[in-house]
């Protein structure tokens, strides 16, 4: 169902931006149509999506990282189950993904070569060590709600293969958010230590979690284009204040204090302002000078070569099972 477009030639998908075809292409977007794989589309729209989806599949593979580092040390038989059951959705996410993104005539191999040689990017968040238990506690609650804030308006995409994909997404995103804020409840409730090693969490991972949403949209260069596209339904900085004030009072909720002394509820405008975000470091992680990029990177490139056995041993028994088929 995935795979239709790969049967485009490079001479189809060149960009023959015929202004009537364009025109209608917008009016079909306006009209809340859904565009699917084999669709005339602008060579501009099916790049936005390959990147933005491409980038959305290699965020969830790599995001397996952090939170697989503690499957072994969870503290019980049920924590490591749910962990367990979580880091394999994460698998599966990918996987509809690099499938959604692979309709727009890309390969599979093309997008791990884009990943595994760095020329990709995936979320600046999986850039940050999880250091302590509560920092499972900690992505489950913020990592997953920032990504759910993100990814509920892209069931709503206008290309058919992502939106649909992502309405499974987020049904699982929904599961890890109220693991990961389960985590934070016993935490917060427990001895000093326990409540302190849940805000320590919360102190390093706060404002990692308001970069997810990209940069600001004064300077989000490839907004515009998604939102009159309507494959982003909401801005960066829309989302990151839907997701401040969500998660407010979830903290008050857990005794918990954010790391950011000027936040305060704005009467006026009905939304908490916080303080200034750390461009700096934002730019530093996508440039591959976070605290773990090139540990990320040589971790996924372990893997893909340990796994080369598989993917030859896949490849030779489908061609056994095509030689017979003829
Ligand atoms: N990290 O013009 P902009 C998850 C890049 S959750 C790295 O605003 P756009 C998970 C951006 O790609 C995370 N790069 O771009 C959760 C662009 O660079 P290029 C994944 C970032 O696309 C829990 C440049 O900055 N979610 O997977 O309009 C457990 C300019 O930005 C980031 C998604 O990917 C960042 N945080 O908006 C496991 C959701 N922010 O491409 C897994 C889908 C920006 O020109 N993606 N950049 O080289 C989106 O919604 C949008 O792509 C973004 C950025 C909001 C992220």
């Amino acid at each position: 169902m995935y795979t239709q477009a790969l049967n485009a030639t490079d001479s189809q998908i060149q960009p023959v931006e015929d202004m009537s075809q364009a025109a209608a292409f917008q009016a079909r977007i306006d009209a809340e149509e859904r565009i699917e794989a084999n669709d005339w589309m602008p060579e501009t729209y099916r790049r936005t999506l390959a990147r933005q989806i491409s980038q959305h599949a290699h965020s969830e593979i790599v995001g397996m990282l952090p939170e697989g580092n503690w499957i072994t040390r969870a503290p019980s038989l049920r924590r490591k189950a749910a962990l367990l059951a979580k880091v394999q959705d994460e698998c599966g996410h990918g996987l509809y993904l690099y499938a959604a993104a692979e309709t727009l005539g890309i390969s599979r191999e093309q997008f791990f070569g884009q990943l595994l040689s760095g020329n990709a990017k995936y979320s600046s968040i999986f850039n940050y060590p999880a250091t302590t238990w509560a920092d499972i506690g900690a992505i489950g609650w913020l990592v997953d709600g920032a990504a759910i804030m993100n990814q509920i308006p892209l069931c709503r995409c206008s290309y058919g293969p992502y939106a649909r994909a992502m309405i499974r997404v987020c049904k699982e995103e929904s599961f890890h958010q109220r693991q990961g804020f389960e985590i934070m409840v016993t935490l917060s409730r427990g001895t000093g230590e326990q409540k302190a090693m849940a805000q320590d969490a919360l102190n390093r991972w706060w404002w990692p979690c308001l970069m997810m949403f990209g940069p600001p949209d004064t300077v989000s260069e490839h907004s515009d284009a998604s939102m009159a596209w309507k494959i982003k339904r909401f801005s960066n900085d829309e989302l990151r204040q839907k997701f401040v004030d969500a998660t407010v009072p979830q903290a008050q909720h857990l005794g918990l204090m954010l790391p950011d002394p000027d936040l305060r509820f704005d009467e006026a405008s009905g939304h908490w302002l916080y303080g200034e975000i750390d461009w700096n470091e934002f730019k530093q992680v996508l440039a591959g000078n976070g605290p773990c990029n090139r540990d990320r990177l040589a971790a996924r490139r372990k893997a893909h070569a340990e796994g080369a056995w598989v993917r030859d041993a896949a490849a030779a028994h489908a061609l056994k099972q095509m030689r017979a088929a003829v």
